[in-house]
């Protein structure tokens, strides 16, 4: 890996099945700049715990995700994939960056107010308010010039840079302050169910999400379903009214890399119907390669754990490089961690 490239971090949580949301928000992105950066991608099951998981299917979905990230393009060999709970180094900068973070600035993230909304007050963890000082932690560990990510984590790297900033002018010069990468068409898709709300993996109804290990059949089935209106017009609008058919011509400009005019005029005057069909066959054009290599990879005992192992082991080197300056600048006494 070439050292005077700039680096970039992101991740995604071993939650449940990854959708075509990360796949167009998240993914998709980072297949293209691995071309241009040193990257870190980790499997966030740190994270995931924030909110209650099963064990079995946590450790299942850990595994399908580093899969996912392989499969939609990611070469092992160019980037380092690696799980977050494999590199300790995340979980200590995790802890000293929640000690450093104002309680007004979390209780300000909305991720952290719609999730701890969905659960019992008594029951939601303090992990899920800390939520963003681990992933800080995540980010700043690698010193990551840039974080691709959907427009959703934009308030999360706000936080991570105010954070960075905050610890620099406390300690001295520590962290690169880094810049948030949202793509420019997909950064935001909504439930085919409910296009006024984000389309996420972790909400269960059957009509939501189209995941990214679907059959043709049921990504048929769901896209001719999606919520549109009566309007019978197609065109992108912000109006929520909208909100449906909107959606619909985004996934449809997001995967065919069309710009919007173009889009739009292919399907001016056309059918509600028309643009489904359309939807259905990129949606499916891209996942099938993408399956094929997914199933080829699964069949390969040992062949991820492999990956994994290595990838660890580079991150923990960049990783642990950057806590030892971290240690050194608080305080702490130098010395071997043991385990
Ligand atoms: P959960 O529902 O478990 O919170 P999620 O589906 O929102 O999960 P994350 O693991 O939180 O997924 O996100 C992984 C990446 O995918 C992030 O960069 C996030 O911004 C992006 N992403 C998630 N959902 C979408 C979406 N609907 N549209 C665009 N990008 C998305
Ligand atoms: N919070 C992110 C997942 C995440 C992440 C990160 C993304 C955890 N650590 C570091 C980018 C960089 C989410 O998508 N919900």
């Amino acid at each position: 890996m070439d050292s005077h490239k700039k680096r970039v971090l992101s991740g995604i949580q071993p939650s449940g099945n990854l959708t075509i949301g990360n796949y167009i928000g998240a993914l998709r992105q980072w297949v293209e700049e691995q071309e241009h950066y040193e990257c870190y991608f980790c499997i966030v099951d740190l994270h995931a715990i924030t909110v209650p998981q099963n064990p079995v299917a946590l450790r299942n979905k850990t595994q399908e995700v580093a899969a996912l990230y392989i499969a939609s393009g990611l070469d092992p060999d160019k980037v380092t994939i690696f799980i977050q709970s494999h590199v300790t180094a995340h979980a200590e900068l995790g802890w000293i960056l929640t000690c450093l973070s104002p309680l007004g600035w979390l209780y300000r993230m909305t991720q952290f107010k719609d999730k701890a909304a969905k659960q019992q007050q008594e029951s939601v963890g303090a992990g899920l308010l800390n939520y963003p000082a681990l992933m800080a932690a995540d980010i700043l560990l690698y010193q990551a010039h840039a974080v691709p990510v959907g427009d959703d984590q934009r308030q999360h790297l706000e936080f991570t840079r105010d954070l960075a900033q905050r610890f620099n002018s406390l300690y001295g010069e520590t962290f690169v302050i880094p810049e948030v990468m949202i793509p420019k068409a997909g950064a935001r898709i909504m439930g085919l169910d409910n296009p006024t709300a984000k389309m996420s993996k972790s909400e269960d109804s059957e009509y939501h999400a189209v995941y990214m290990l679907d059959s043709p059949a049921q990504v048929k089935k769901k896209i001719m379903r999606a919520v549109t209106d009566s309007l019978a017009e197609i065109r992108f609008s912000d109006d929520p009214e909208r909100a449906g058919i909107n959606n619909l011509l985004t996934i449809y400009q997001a995967l065919s890399g069309r710009t919007t005019n173009e889009v739009a005029q292919q399907f001016e005057g056309k059918g509600y119907g028309d643009l489904k069909k359309a939807v259905v066959e990129q949606v499916n054009s891209h996942l099938e390669p993408l399956q094929t290599r997914y199933n080829q990879l699964m069949r390969e005992a040992g062949y991820l754990d492999d990956i994994l192992a290595k990838g660890a082991e580079k991150a923990a080197e960049t990783a642990e490089r950057t806590l030892n300056t971290v240690k050194e600048r608080i305080g702490f006494v130098p010395g071997k961690p043991r385990r």
